[in-house]
């Protein structure tokens, strides 16, 4: 056999090296001419240089040479779905949009979500603030609702914004830590911008280590206006809740969570997505007018606040529904040129400082990452609705104005005059009246950084107020330098003593130091506001959710069974795991098909577990280092449990309390499991410990 034959006849892959032929097409250049090895380069003789004529092997390397782009300066890492808005009413009472014009109109939307800090390739449970960006495709035009899981943010002006995203990252000489803030820039900064305080507390709650994207909120963040045909505005709040219900992890999950998948969140929407279980948020809106804003504790342009629900309801105006992942992750999710400028006719902007900030950046970052001002003609960024206009050429320019006419007005009309401004409707922006000296200067209503870091700390439960509280106390015992803890201690003591204490005494700090200076008294008198509590809002149905059934050879069918129906009544997957990958052989004969083994499948990336041995396996089983610490970390995290007596010769190995709690569930009452398991975690345990 040649050289030649060895690699192309028969082919490395043997009979698979299939040709082209019948349904399969021909591999081609990128000019469409079709190539006939695929294997080797162009060559001299069998061992002698590759020839430079070889323009197939050239194309090849040439594009792959080229095919990265600036990965996002901030949300790097994301991942994307396709899906509809459907809206539930009409409010052309409040706003001319045309997408809230009709009941039960579908809009194609596509959705990224993210995190912020991490590089492209970093981990996904990473403590951070999520990105949820929507772009609505519009009759009239492409809304870009470009918001984050979290309500409020760092800064109060977009000048700060390139600081706070350096802090953040990794530091600039040694390049770590990668996707976290637990280092001393950030605490730097952070320790040093009061105004910060609030989303603090919000980053060091449970909200900065979702479960998964089906289970969080997203938020607009700033106010907005709507405007209706008449050219009334009003301020607009925009919210996401997720019909799936609210859900975190543990930090400790978090980190098991990164090693065994750091693809958890991107693999959780593909999965449900894949397998017809759709996401679905409501978007709802708080509305208000002037009269409001003026007699509002907190100025409505401060994007470090909110308005609690509970003084101004969220009004549900319709829905969304993800129901199509891309078919390619670069052209769609990667591609996706979300811009914060990108509004339609009946929508405003409000004159939030950090809004009229990111109104510049969003535009100016995709010159940099997509490389030609034609963007837009990339079809994730396209319009549906049909578009005209004057803008022409430009790197990559897949539309230009047909005809005569490049530029208005002209003279020649008709179909050589093109496209004209609209005599009504269009994007119109607000009269809003302004008048003052030109100033570098901020408002003394955006002065109060501590009341609502209050309010939301006094707003979780106590389990959450103690993740807070460890959350801040790992973060800062990574800072080496002691004066940045002590001068967030100074903070803490503004939001919460109890809080404050807390972090001290995990940190070793002996002498409290004075509260930081605030700029206005903080308050105290703010109420609880339980919309804020993820433990509050949590789901009533263990729908959408994921069990991991720990197995052996032998282990009993009819409990197997009874636990898998009753999953799915529920709505819920069960992935069976095995000691070794492959199959187990059930009591019955039947043979099951592993999904995971358990080195690679540790408790904490399922939402609750049944642990099934045999009796004649279980001995075996506990002897694996990776099933103790599944059976320990399944107690550890608070979650339910089915099992059966065999298990307990594993829970005993594995160091769990001889007399178990009621999160442990035999597995003879399947229904029963499945029912405590909408609690998603039985918290009794820690109260316990
Ligand atoms: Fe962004 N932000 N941001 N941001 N942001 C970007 O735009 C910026 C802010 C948000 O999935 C960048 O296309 C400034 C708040 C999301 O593609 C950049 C300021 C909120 C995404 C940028 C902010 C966000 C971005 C980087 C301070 C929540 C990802 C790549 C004034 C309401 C969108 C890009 C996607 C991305 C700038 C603050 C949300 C550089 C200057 C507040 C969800 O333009």
């Amino acid at each position: 056999m040649s050289a030649k034959d060895y690699t192309t006849e028969t082919g490395s892959g043997g009979e698979l090296h299939q040709k082209a032929g019948g349904d399969v097409p021909p591999l081609t250049t990128q000019v469409g001419a079709p190539v006939s090895d695929d294997q080797n380069s162009l060559r001299v003789g069998r061992r002698g240089p590759t020839l430079i004529e070889d323009q197939a092997f050239r194309e090849k390397i040439f594009h792959f040479d080229h095919e990265r782009i600036p990965e996002r300066v901030v949300h790097a890492r994301g991942y994307g779905a396709h899906g509809y808005f459907e809206t539930y009413e009409s409010l052309s009472d409040i706003t001319a949009a045309d997408i809230f014009q009709r009941a039960g109109e579908k809009t194609e939307v596509f959705v990224r979500f993210s995190t912020v800090a991490g590089n492209k390739g970093s981990m996904d449970l990473a403590r951070d603030v999520r990105g949820f960006a929507v772009k609505f495709y519009t009759k009239e035009g492409n809304w870009d609702l470009v918001g984050n899981n979290i309500p409020v943010f760092f800064i109060q002006d977009a000048i700060k914004f390139p600081d706070l995203v350096h802090a953040a990252k990794q530091e600039p000489d040694s390049d770590f830590p990668q996707a976290q803030t637990a280092h001393d820039n950030f605490w730097d900064f952070i320790s040093l911008m009061p105004e910060s305080m609030h989303m603090i507390m919000w980053i060091m709650s449970d909200r900065a280590i979702p479960r998964s994207f089906r289970f969080m909120q997203g938020f607009g963040v700033h106010s907005f206006r709507f405007v209706n045909a008449a050219g009334e505005a009003r301020f607009v709040k925009f919210h996401w809740k997720p019909k799936q219900g609210l859900q975190s992890v543990l930090w400790d999950e978090a980190l098991r969570i990164n090693g065994a998948d750091p693809d958890f969140h991107r693999r959780d929407l593909w999965t449900a997505i894949q397998s017809g279980d759709y996401p679905e948020w409501e978007l709802g809106v708080q509305v208000f007018d002037d009269a409001f804003a003026d007699q509002f504790d907190f100025d409505v342009l401060d994007a470090t606040k909110i308005i609690p629900e509970e003084i101004l309801p969220v009004r549900p105006i319709g829905r969304m529904v993800l129901n199509r992942m891309p078919d390619n992750f670069f052209a769609e999710t990667e591609q996706v040129a979300f811009q914060t400028g990108n509004i339609v006719p009946g929508i405003d902007f409000s004159e939030d400082p950090l809004l009229q900030g990111r109104n510049f950046s969003y535009l100016d970052t995709q010159l940099k990452r997509l490389g030609s001002p034609n963007f837009n003609h990339i079809p994730i960024n396209a319009p549906r609705c049909p578009f005209h206009h004057f803008q022409q050429d430009g790197h990559m320019a897949m539309h230009n104005p047909r005809g005569r006419a490049n530029y208005e007005p002209n003279s020649w009309g008709g179909d050589q005059g093109g496209p004209r401004e609209v005599a009504q409707g269009g994007i119109r922006a607000v009269p809003v009246a302004y008048s003052g000296e030109k100033a570098r200067i901020r408002s003394e209503t955006f002065a109060d950084h501590y009341s609502q870091a209050r309010q939301f700390y006094i707003s979780q439960t106590p389990v959450e107020q103690k993740h807070m509280a460890d959350a801040l106390t790992f973060e800062l015992s990574k800072v080496k330098t002691k004066p940045i803890r002590l001068r967030m201690l100074a903070h803490l003591l503004n939001i919460h003593e109890d809080l404050a204490q807390a972090v001290a005494a995990g940190l070793g700090v002996k002498d409290m130091p004075a509260p930081a200076q605030p700029a206005v008294p903080p308050r105290t008198d703010l109420p609880e506001s339980p919309a804020l509590s993820i433990l509050k809002n949590g789901p009533d149905s263990f729908a959408g959710r994921k069990i991991g059934m720990l197995l052996t050879d032998g282990s009993d069918v009819a409990q197997v069974k009874a636990i898998v129906d009753a999953a799915q009544a529920e709505g819920a997957m069960v992935q069976f795991i095995g000691p070794i990958a492959g199959s187990v052989v059930l009591s019955d004969g039947t043979e099951l098909d592993l999904d995971e083994m358990v080195e690679g499948a540790p408790s904490a990336v399922f939402d609750a577990v049944a642990i099934l041995p045999s009796d004649d396996q279980a001995e075996m089983l506990a002897k694996m280092a990776a099933a103790r610490d599944f059976a320990a970390t399944t107690w550890a995290h608070y979650k339910f449990a089915a099992f059966n007596d065999a298990a307990r010769v594993l829970f005993a190995k594995a160091g769990l309390p001889q007399e178990l709690d009621e999160g442990f569930i035999p597995a003879s009452d399947a229904k029963g499991f499945i029912a405590a398991c909408r609690d998603l975690r039985f918290w009794g345990r820690k109260n316990a410990a």
